[in-house]
Parts: structure tokens; C-alpha cells; sequence
């Protein structure tokens, strides 16, 4: 059975355009996976430490057959082919970030992957492209996205063409 899955993809360093064509390749290339949408880039302001360059984010829907550990594994390898160092600084700049959004209708809490992503509701730079792929979409929880992107201010997001 294969699952609606959204990703989410940032990058502030090493040209991050290119980081996320790159990735949203290697993603569209892994066994098991096949894309429904990718959203336009867009830009926005660190949000955390402001000491740090601006972020390029994306969106992607994917349907999958893989459990979700087994895509977060795939997609963690991904980030260390682009280079990514998990060097203990929380929310400090990064070459290459992939996350799992949702995950069809389902709740995960492990040490490892907590779907819906904790803070989806307050970060334009999600919810804004989502809405560009998935305009009609209901996140388990947390109610239509339509209502989540009534709260939540674009916060310095801007769209590239
Ligand atoms: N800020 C923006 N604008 N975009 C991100 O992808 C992003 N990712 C992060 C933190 C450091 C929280 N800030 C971000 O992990």
C-alpha cells in the first residue's frame, strides 16, 4: 500500500537552489518513491538565530510504499551525500534539511521522527508551498491547512521565480 507523504526541503549554504534541484532528484531517483508535486522555491529569513544566511525551502508530495523510518533513513543519507554536518548546533545553518511533514493520515511519536513535524503550524516557509501543492489538504490534528496559513504571517517569504 503506498502513502501520501509530504517532505520538507531547506537549505541556507553552498548555493541552497542547487542543494534542493539536487536533492529533489535524488529523491525522485530512490526506490519506492514517486512524485506527485513539488512547489515553487521560495526564500525567507532564518527563523532562529538571525546570524546566519536566508533559507530556500520547498515542498514536495511523494507516494511511497517505504515505513516511515525507512524513508527518514533514506532521506538522512541524502543530506550526508549533499554534505551535511550534524555538528550538535540546534538550529544553526545547514546545507541540506529533508523532513517528513505528514505521513498519510497517521501520528508518529519516536525518538527518531514525530509526524505531523511538531512545528508545522507556525512556519510560513511549510505551509505556504504546501498550499501551492495541496491547496484542500486536512493535516491529521491539526485541521485544514487553510486555517493554519490564516494564523500563520508570511514572516519575510517570498516566492522565486
Ligand atoms: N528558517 C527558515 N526560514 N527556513 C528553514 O528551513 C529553517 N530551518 C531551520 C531553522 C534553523 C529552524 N530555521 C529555518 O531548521
Amino acid at each position: 500500500m503506498s502513502v501520501i507523504v509530504y517532505l520538507g526541503l531547506g537549505s541556507n549554504l553552498a548555493d541552497p537552489l542547487t542543494q534542493l534541484q539536487q536533492a529533489h532528484a535524488a529523491i525522485v531517483a530512490l526506490s519506492d518513491v514517486s512524485e506527485i508535486g513539488f512547489s515553487s522555491f521560495y526564500q525567507s529569513p532564518p527563523l532562529g538565530p538571525a546570524d546566519q544566511p536566508d533559507y530556500v525551502n520547498a515542498v514536495m508530495a511523494i507516494a511511497t510504499t517505504l515505513a516511515p523510518l525507512d524513508l527518514l533513513h533514506a532521506l538522512q543519507a541524502i543530506e550526508q551525500q549533499q554534505g551535511r554536518v550534524r555538528n550538535g548546533t540546534r538550529w544553526g545553518a545547514r546545507t541540506l534539511d529533508l523532513d517528513v511533514l505528514l505521513y498519510g493520515k497517521q501520528l508518529i511519536n519516536l525518538p527518531q521522527l514525530s509526524v505531523p513535524h511538531p512545528e508545522i503550524a507556525h512556519r510560513a516557509f511549510v505551509l505556504y508551498p504546501l498550499q501551492e501543492i495541496a491547496p484542500a489538504l486536512q493535516l491529521p490534528v491539526l485541521g485544514s491547512l487553510e486555517n493554519l496559513i490564516a494564523a500563520c504571517p508570511l514572516a519575510g517569504l517570498i516566492k522565486l521565480t
